[in-house]
């Protein structure tokens, strides 16, 4: 299985693929939102996922191509979406520091969301907290204040897991925070849930939208309800899926 090989195949024969996941309300369990996940589709019909070819998305020749496929199936398939009358407020995109260090990432961002007639309030973009630490010279940083002057959404991905996370958090204002599986694992042992509460009530304080990842259980729903958490994602409310199944779903939900 060579990576970068099988994926400039994949992008050659159109089988790269935006899957999507959603990001409910915990209250209500409405679907608010869906985070784009990127999938190969083999010539078989097996599903790749992301894991698998991380190399290739960090690439630094093959992220951004990636990046572009994903961004021009995400900015379609929202504006139908939208044009249907999905109660629907975003869908994100993750990006890695590939996409930064390719210099125009805001443009490109720009350019197709405007193509397809989305508002940039209903994009977001997911950046992990591993590109925030490597950014010295706060190139990522002022990119992030571009994004949002124009009107897009930030989201600070896989929060918790690097060190210095709560200084990111005053170095880079975003709008989201997404809170790593990791916490909600160790939530029912005592030291996740004192951390959760912890950035819930600095949230508060920041105006910043905290959305609790990898939720696989009620329990565990329940306990961050109970912590005054509103958003969640994870296995218990549904897996990726593609966009014919996510349309069928958000149509029933309308
Ligand atoms: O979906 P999956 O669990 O396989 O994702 C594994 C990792 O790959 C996650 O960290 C996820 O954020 C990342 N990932 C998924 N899709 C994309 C994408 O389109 N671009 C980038 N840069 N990362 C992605
Ligand atoms: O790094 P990022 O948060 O973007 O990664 C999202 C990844 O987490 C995706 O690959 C997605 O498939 C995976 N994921 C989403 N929900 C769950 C969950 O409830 N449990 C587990 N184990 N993985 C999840
Ligand atoms: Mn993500
Ligand atoms: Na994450």
């Amino acid at each position: 299985f060579n990576t970068l090989q099988t994926v400039t195949r994949a992008l050659a024969e159109n089988r790269v693929e935006a899957f999507y996941q959603p990001i409910v309300r915990l209250d209500t369990r409405q679907i608010v939102g869906l985070e784009a996940l990127c999938r190969i589709r083999t010539d078989d019909g097996q599903i790749i996922s992301a894991g698998a070819f991380a190399e290739a998305l960090q690439d630094l020749s093959m992220g951004h191509l990636l990046t572009d496929r994903m961004l021009s199936q995400v900015a379609r398939d929202l504006s139908g979406w939208l044009h249907q009358g999905a109660p629907l407020h975003y869908v994100s995109v993750n990006v890695s520091m590939a996409d930064f260090d390719q210099g125009d990432l805001r443009q490109r961002i720009g350019e197709v969301f405007s193509q397809h007639g989305v508002p940039a309030g209903n994009v977001v973009i997911e950046v992990t907290e591993s590109v925030y630490m490597d950014d010295g010279d706060r190139k990522v940083a002022g990119t992030i204040e571009d994004m949002r002057s124009d009107g897009l959404k930030v989201a600070l991905d896989d929060f918790g897991t690097g060190y210095a996370s709560l200084t990111h958090l005053l170095n880079f204002p975003v709008d989201i925070v997404k809170i790593d599986k990791t916490f909600v694992d160790r939530m029912s042992g005592g030291a996740g849930e004192v951390i959760i509460k912890a950035l819930l009530d600095m949230a508060a304080g920041l105006d910043v939208r905290i959305v609790a990842e990898g939720v696989e259980t009620a329990d565990q729903a329940l306990r961050l309800q109970r912590l005054g958490c509103r958003y969640a994602q994870g296995y218990l409310f549904g897996r990726a899926v593609d966009h014919d199944a996510m349309t069928k779903m958000l149509l029933q939900a309308k």
